[in-house]
């Protein structure tokens, strides 16, 4: 049975099936990933992600929380009987928010209030026309504990998410700043770093802002965060068309949201963060933040290279809807 009789305008549910539940991420095929692979002439690697216990300072009073890091005492692991033998053994556990540091979203991370059933009467939507209550499990006042019964985040994990990155600096066209960048600006800057961006390719936004959070560590303020590094401007409609008709298949930045947030909706939105909205919930596109792109970002530019391969797999963890991830780009 179809999930739903209306699909939002500028979605693309039901283009990569009725039951698909990874989306643009269906554009990396094998011979895309083979074309990332050819970018691959150095052999040098790059690690993408922060120290996850970064951002520091005061992010860390908000309502993600650091990850706290603890040992299961060597007395209750059942293998090891102390004395036995000589061995010396650690396990330990961690609580995790999911979305601290750098991150994945799934596409069961933003959803929409929508008439998918043509009655009139909006419900709770997700990409593809997932439902909330059915699909994914979760309600406003948290009074359900948050299960992705389909979009989680191991339905990205499967497909390895792995295939050609492209860098775009935007630190260095639009400075450090939070400037957000439409359509226009982000084709002319295009053009003078001489990017393509191709079907299936991973846009990665280099802004600066991971370094800034890394250099100040605890001295991190609100206001570093509010006011540094460029954005996507969610709200410039031509952006979200050229999002749709570029087919990139995910889209990753340093910064805190890839899009450019000021905590409150823009007067008459109809979503608080419309990049998510258009990405997350009508295209099916996956979206990384906060991952650490400097070090890649001065290589490519020393190397006049803005291409390649790009291993970044969030955790499989079935029923999540974000994910830490460490990703690795070759060059
Ligand atoms: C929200 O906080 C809604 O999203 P993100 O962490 O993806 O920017």
């Amino acid at each position: 049975m179809q999930r739903w009789k209306n699909r939002p305008d500028g979605s693309n549910w039901g283009e990569f099936g009725e039951h698909d539940q990874i989306g643009r991420l269906n554009l990396i095929t094998p011979e895309r990933r083979r074309a990332a692979v050819a970018e691959v002439r150095e052999g040098l690697a790059f690690p993408l992600s922060l120290p996850l216990d970064f951002p520091k300072g005061e992010y860390a009073q908000g309502f993600r929380k650091p990850p706290l890091l603890a040992s299961a005492e060597l007395g209750h692991n059942r293998l090891i009987r102390p004395g036995a033998t000589s061995d010396v053994v650690n396990d330990d556990y961690a609580v995790l928010h999911l979305q601290y540091s750098t991150q994945w979203d799934s596409l069961a991370h933003v959803g929409a209030r929508f008439d998918l059933d043509g009655t009139g009467e909006p419900v709770m939507a997700y990409y593809n026309g997932y439902r909330a209550g059915t699909d994914v499990i979760g309600d406003p006042e948290g009074s359900v504990t948050p299960h992705a019964d389909a979009l989680g985040i191991e339905t990205l994990a499967q497909t390895s998410v792995q295939g050609r990155g492209v860098m775009v600096d935007l630190e260095r066209a639009a400075g450090r700043g939070g400037a957000a960048v439409g359509h226009e600006q982000l084709m002319g800057i295009l053009e003078e770093q001489e990017v393509v961006v191709e079907p299936g390719d991973i846009l990665c936004l280099h802004t600066g802002t991971a370094a800034v959070i890394l250099d100040l560590g605890e001295r991190l303020t609100r206001e570093d965060l509010a006011g540094h590094g460029a954005g996507l401007d969610g709200g410039d409609e031509r952006l979200l068309r050229w999002i749709t008709d570029s087919g990139v298949s995910a889209i990753v930045a340093d910064n805190l949201a890839v899009e450019s947030f000021g905590g409150e909706p823009a007067p008459g939105a109809e979503h608080l963060l419309p990049l998510h909205a258009h990405c997350l919930f009508k295209q099916g596109i996956p979206l990384g933040e906060m991952w650490y792109l400097s070090e890649l970002n001065a290589w490519l530019r020393a190397h006049g290279r803005s291409r390649f391969l790009l291993t970044a797999p969030p955790l499989r963890l079935p029923g999540a809807v974000g994910s830490p991830v460490s990703g690795v780009a070759t060059v």
